[in-house]
């Protein structure tokens, strides 16, 4: 699945565009009025901007409800006629990742006016009502904010992009612990982060410096850990070391695009930490959040926040429902809402 914007400055050039980069079985999502770019814009000049999809195969729209078999029981007459003028949007939610289901509950959502060509802002908000439950949404930092995960996800970049967030907000700094301090290659890049960022930063290579990093402050600490099996004994040495700390959050960390077997196997090998969180990083790589979104649902983990590309530190946002709304539509990142 592809979604991409085009803008041009007639409906009729950007759906030539459209048609021209995704082929004739593009969907459209939305088309919507915005700011020209440059001089015209500053000149009050609009463009069209319109919003596409190229459904994959397995992810093909159902067919509209007035084109099922006569069998389907008839809906009352109020949401028969909703579902009827929404059922354009429906197809093209389905067809950018969305279950049924759920594009059916979000299209419900729309504002009246707004049925047959929402504006992606009006997709969002649909949207954004219906993945409330999965967000953990803004909630002040535990005094222990620990990452753990498998390798690679991208748990060292997530501490230096939050540390350094709350450096640009002017709040107070959030020390980093690195219990990962076997590594010398990963501690370095994560001191380098702690020193231009200007906050503190300590390393822990055994269960006695750990708990010696963690004590003796009442600064927030983002305890980053290293990507390891959780049955190297390492899970169980750092829940020893947690359990006896109040106001302790575990985040689990998962690149996007983890399938939802493998997601479920992850959780389960990482139960020894009880995880709080998901906190789901390289959305800007995965082509549906939906996968991981359910098996975490199913396993009770509220989302915390959102990694969508590699820059520290703009890169991350915290799991508001029009976040995650934004980023289950394929948004580019600019679209988003900041961590904060
Ligand atoms: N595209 C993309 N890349 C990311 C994102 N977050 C992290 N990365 C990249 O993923 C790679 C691994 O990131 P790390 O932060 O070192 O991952 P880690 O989980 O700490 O890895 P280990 O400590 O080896 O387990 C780096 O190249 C990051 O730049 C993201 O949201 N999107
Ligand atoms: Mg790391």
């Amino acid at each position: 699945m592809q979604v991409r914007r085009f803008r041009e400055t007639t409906v009729r050039e950007a759906l030539n565009a459209v048609h021209a980069a995704l082929g004739p079985d593009a969907l459209v999502l939305a088309t919507e009025h915005v700011a020209a770019r440059g001089l015209r814009g500053w000149f009050g000049q609009r463009d069209v901007q319109v919003t596409a999809v190229v459904p994959s195969p397995s992810l093909r729209p159902m067919p509209a409800p007035e084109a099922r078999r006569n069998d389907t029981p008839a809906a009352p007459p109020a949401a028969a006629s909703t579902a009827t003028s929404t059922s354009g949007v429906v197809s093209r939610l389905v067809a950018a990742g969305l279950p049924q289901s759920l594009a059916e509950q979000a299209a419900a959502q729309l504002p009246p006016g707004a049925h047959r060509q929402p504006s992606m802002q009006e997709l969002r908000k649909a949207l954004a009502t219906q993945v409330a439950d999965y967000c953990a949404g803004d909630e002040p930092y535990a005094r222990l904010e620990v990452f753990v995960g498998p390798p690679g996800v991208g748990k060292t970049t997530t501490v230096a992009k939050l540390a350094a967030q709350q450096r640009a907000r002017g709040g107070a700094q959030l020390g980093i612990v690195a219990a990962d301090g076997f590594r010398a290659g990963a501690v370095e890049q994560l001191r380098a982060y702690a020193s231009i960022i200007g906050t503190t930063f300590r390393t822990a290579r055994s269960l006695d410096e750990l708990q010696e990093a963690l004590g003796g402050t009442r600064q927030t600490l983002l305890v980053d850990t290293a990507g390891r099996s959780p049955r190297d004994g390492g899970m169980r040495d750092l829940r020893k070391v947690l359990q006896r700390r109040k106001s302790v959050r575990t985040h689990l960390v998962l690149a996007a695009d983890t399938s939802a077997g493998t997601a479920r196997r992850i959780i389960e090998a990482f139960s020894e930490v009880q995880p709080d969180r998901l906190l789901i990083t390289k959305a800007d790589e995965a082509e549906s959040l939906m996968p991981l979104l359910d098996v975490a649902n199913r396993h009770g983990l509220k989302v915390s926040y959102v990694g969508n590309g590699q820059r520290v530190p703009e890169d991350l946002a915290r799991a508001t429902p029009l976040v995650l709304a934004s980023a289950l539509l394929n948004e580019e990142p600019g679209g988003w809402e900041s961590a904060s």
